[in-house]
């Protein structure tokens, strides 16, 4: 196998014998296959269009197997051989009624074995740098990571009704030029930007399809305790899961926890709505196995970050969607009673346990309603400094940076902050400036399109560009979202990004040069100089 994908890569290279994440070889192989096999779909689904193909049902099932490949989603092989079939079965279909042919290899059907030695033969690995040469190898696994980060959150915009063909269109082409087109180094930083740029639509789309459904977040105070009482957890970032488990968990008795990037759900007016959805529970997605032992009730797995179930808890996990584990059990379509059963069969919390609150809901709408206070304070010099400190957590101990770095943040600074890396800090109390509180929750990773909004709303409020704004970011990666975000982030031209805690392990020497010179991206060091720094920019 052959995994360098996320953050934590086996020796900050690759992940060779099994995956750091608990990925088996075999899934592995499996996912890349299916890659492979996406990609030709795409390629007979091109090819059909100018003949009056068209269904967003099967742009939906690329999506959804595409996400199944990201990091601590799916570790089924039976899943990934499930999604295989049905890859082949579609593109058959499409080339027998439209009369193209993709010129991917076909898949067979064939046993689990055979079909793993077959993966062998498609696996994206360093082989291809002799044939492609290392920049353009590190450019493409850059698209095609970016790639899988944008899939995540077009399902998720899919889901709700909200989809673009046109994206989709490009994105086929994209995932089929990773395979097919050799390109030089300028065609492949070209690709790499408009995965950038789609990514920025698809989060658009996303946060369209969101405040659609649940409306615009509002600030919200979260309970990090428990209360006395049946409960179920639901993790993930997939908020109609979580709408339709609250609609069926109605007058059962039984409170809902959110864990993980979940917490933000409860700033959506359409979300809070409900008094069962009662606060959140645990911390960020690595430490799960320690919290979910304790856990007197179901998890709900909506999508990423799912590790390895421990013995003790295993029983009562579910996985929805994309998500899978072999032995854990998968509901199909978006009927709970099994959770809800297995809710009811257990425990629950036998008593109140109050705990510290947070505050979330700080996504664009809140934070735009109040930009005439937040100008009126910077004009004033009370506010001299935005630090959006933001991105995934994980593992490593390097990751303390991120806490040290917002307590050192001057008192006259505003820290903005988004997905699961906020859980280094997020319960800290950092006061406020005038009533403009000092932490601001903007949401889930896909609201780094709210985060994008309100810079381009400073920006435009003090004529000047986002670089030249007192706005420094400091943003911590994980998986293949992050490498979508950061894509948009360059495509928009933004620059001096601080990224830990290490870089990609897909970026050659000769890119990494690319990125710093072009975009003066740095790798973060210590929280006291990098402060100093931007401080001083
Ligand atoms: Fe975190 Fe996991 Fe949201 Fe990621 S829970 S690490 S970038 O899946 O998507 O921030
Ligand atoms: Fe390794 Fe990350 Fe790939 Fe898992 S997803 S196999 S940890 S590189």
């Amino acid at each position: 196998m052959f995994c360098n994908q996320c953050e934590q890569t086996a020796g900050g290279k690759a992940c060779t014998v099994k995956g750091v994440c608990g990925k088996t070889p075999e899934a592995d192989l499996l996912q890349d296959l299916l890659i492979y096999n996406l990609a030709g779909l795409s390629e007979a689904y091109l090819l059909a269009q100018p003949k009056g193909y068209d269904a967003s049902d099967v742009d939906f099932f690329i999506m959804e197997g595409m996400f199944a490949t990201l990091t601590n989603v799916n570790f089924d092989p039976e899943r990934i051989k499930a999604y295989l079939e049905e890859t082949s079965a579609l593109t058959e279909k499409i080339e027998n009624t439209y009369q193209v042919k993709s010129s991917f290899d076909k898949i067979p059907a064939a046993s689990m074995d055979e079909l793993i030695n077959l993966a062998k033969e498609y696996e994206i690995d360093p082989k291809f740098k002799e044939v492609w040469g290392e920049d353009i190898f590190s450019l493409k696994l850059c698209v095609l990571y970016g790639l899988k980060g944008i899939a995540a959150y077009a399902y998720h915009a899919h889901k709700l009704g909200v989809w673009d063909q046109e994206v989709y269109r490009k994105f086929k082409q994209l995932l089929v030029d990773v395979y097919k087109e050799k390109g030089d180094l300028e065609a492949w930083v070209k690709r790499a930007l408009e995965v950038g740029e789609l990514n920025l639509k698809v989060m658009e789309l996303l946060d369209k399809a969101n405040t659609q459904a649940f409306g615009h977040p509002v600030p919200t105070k979260v309970p990090l305790g428990t209360k006395a009482g049946k409960a179920i957890l639901v993790s993930g970032h997939d908020l109609e899961d979580l709408y339709e488990l609250l609609r069926q968990t109605e007058g059962r008795g039984i409170y809902i926890y959110t864990h993980g990037e979940m917490l933000p759900a409860h700033g959506y007016p359409e979300l809070k709505k409900f008094p069962h959805l009662y606060g959140n529970y645990g911390t960020a997605w690595q430490n799960q196995q320690k919290e979910f032992v304790n856990f007197p009730g179901p998890i709900v797995m909506t999508t990423n970050c799912l590790m390895p179930p421990k013995e003790e808890y295993k029983d009562r996990v579910f996985t929805l969607g994309p998500v899978g584990f072999s032995g854990i059990t998968h509901i199909k379509g978006k009927n709970f009673s099994a959770v809800i059963e297995k809710a009811l069969s257990m425990p629950g919390f036998t008593e109140d346990n109050p705990g510290k609150e947070v505050m979330v809901g700080f996504a664009r709408n809140a934070v735009l309603s109040v930009a005439d206070k937040v100008i009126e304070l910077v004009k004033a010099g009370k506010i001299k400094h935005f630090f959006l400190v933001g991105g995934c957590d994980g593992a490593k101990p390097g990751r303390n940076y991120y806490t040290r770095f917002v307590e050192i943040v001057p008192q006259d600074a505003v820290i903005l902050t988004l997905a699961c890396g906020k859980y280094r800090f997020y319960d800290k109390d950092l006061g406020d400036i005038e009533g403009i509180p000092r932490l601001l929750d903007i949401g889930q990773c896909n609201d780094a399109y709210s985060a994008i909004q309100i810079a381009l709303a400073l920006s435009q409020a003090f004529g000047v560009g986002v670089n030249e704004l007192p706005l420094s970011l400091v943003v911590s990666w994980y998986e293949q979202k992050a490498v979508a975000i950061l894509l948009t982030l360059l495509y928009l031209g933004i620059k001096n990004i601080f990224l830990g805690p290490s870089l990609p392990a897909f970026l050659s020497e000769n890119v990494v040069s690319f990125l710093a010179e072009n975009y003066n991206i740095r790798l973060i060091s210590e929280p006291e100089k990098d402060l100093s720094l931007m401080l001083k920019a």
